[in-house]
């Protein structure tokens, strides 16, 4: 019988459903030596957490995660709430010896992310674990393009050019949802998706960003109000409106460990563009390229090719050799946005089993809040601005 560990997930927005579905399959598609029982949902409204643990498949419901983290049927807490409330539930959750995954950004500012991953340091040493939750890292072709660079077969690192490009707040008229809120989220899109390019852009060059130089936007200043500003489309409109205090869109340049040079975009108001989270790695032996829209092909140029010969190819990233596709389903037949998740509590688990720190670690997690900081701290500082 392999050990049970208890899960206790506090929010069931669209994070949440997302890491219910995580919860609910990985045991039956990875062989892992623990097993995840799906113990406790956490939420505020008594009527609506019920309704959802029933629907998500979570055996009980709890309105006070101050319970929820205490509770002797729960060994890890997954925190899926906005960003205001992660420092304190992480916290609170390491200190009762529990194993934490957290949603990204890992905290609203730099000084609750730094103790947070000083929490997750101390709890490390009880052999209690922390993980920040930037599942892009576990899509199969960003795992590979990881593998490429990490064999050399790009040589020299150059250029990364990562861009985020979503539009679901391109209508002026959609309303001041948490993600919009500086109190709730911390930052608009900077935080919200340009996190996932940071992480996504250090992680596949092994490489950390050392410096930035950026602009950020927000064009629309003002949105209606609306009733329960949950989930992505917000609730019932109140008729008032309210002022947008974060960014709508970022856009930033900085160099990476190592010398390569590299540019961040990230918007909300791409018209057109759904969820493309794009990188291109440009080395001195050969290019990458991946597009979320097409999240099951990696283009891989070889540069040591004669000319002729050379040019970006598609690999499609669903064979069995490739990362974590041999558990699903035969070459060619894909995966989607849900399976990353999945492959992200799957590599928790294995982590918290062999008693090793998961990656992204909340240090890890802690470097891109810097980085976001960075970003906002270039953006306002108007003397490197060149008139032209
Ligand atoms: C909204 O922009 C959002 O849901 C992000 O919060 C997620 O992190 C991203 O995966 C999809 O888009």
């Amino acid at each position: 019988m392999k050990p049970v560990l208890g899960v206790g997930m506090v929010g069931h927005a669209f994070m949440g459903r997302v890491h219910s579905q995580a919860w609910r399959s990985v045991s039956a598609f990875f062989d892992l030596p623990v097993v995840p029982s799906m113990a406790v949902l956490g939420g505020r409204s008594p009527e609506r957490t019920a309704e959802a643990a029933r629907r998500l498949g979570w055996a009980a419901a709890e309105t006070d995660w101050k319970r929820l983290v205490q509770r002797d049927d729960v060994q890890i807490v997954d925190v899926c709430t906005p960003g205001d409330s992660h420092a304190e539930i992480a916290i609170a959750a390491l200190a009762a010896g529990k194993h934490v995954i957290c949603e990204k950004p890992l905290a609203n500012t730099v000084a609750e992310a730094e103790a947070m991953a000083e929490a997750a340091r101390q709890a490390a040493t009880r052999g209690v674990r922390a993980m920040v939750a930037f599942n892009y890292r576990r899509v199969p072709a960003v795992a590979l393009a990881r593998r490429f660079v990490a064999e050399g077969r790009l040589g020299e690192v150059r250029h990364v050019r990562a861009q985020y490009l979503q539009d679901w707040i391109a209508d002026p008229e959609f309303p001041l949802v948490w993600r919009l809120r500086r109190d709730r989220a911390g930052s608009g899109a900077l935080g919200d998706i340009g996190a996932h390019i940071v992480d996504t852009a250090q992680f596949v060059t092994g490489r950390n960003l050392v410096g930035v130089s950026a602009l950020t936007e927000t064009f629309v200043r003002e949105r209606p109000l609306a009733d329960a500003s949950e989930g992505l489309a917000g609730g019932s409109r109140t008729g008032e409106k309210g002022t947008v205090d974060v960014d709508d869109a970022a856009l930033f340049i900085g160099r990476l460990e190592g010398g390569a040079l590299a540019s961040f975009e990230a918007t909300r108001f791409a018209a057109g563009r759904k969820n493309a989270l794009r990188i291109e790695v440009n080395g001195s032996k050969g290019s990458l390229a991946f597009d979320f829209e097409a999240m099951n092909e990696l283009w891989f140029h070889d540069h040591t090719l004669d000319g002729a010969e050379a040019g970006f190819r598609r690999i499609m990233v669903t064979e069995p050799g490739h990362p974590y596709a041999g558990a699903w389903w035969p070459p060619g037949h894909g995966l989607g946005y849900e399976h990353t998740f999945t492959h992200e509590v799957k590599d928790f688990l294995e982590a918290v089993a062999a008693g090793a720190d998961p990656a992204p670690s909340f240090e890890d997690g802690l470097r891109v809040q810097r980085v976001l900081a960075a970003v906002e701290a270039s953006a306002a500082d108007e003397s490197r601005w060149t008139v032209v």
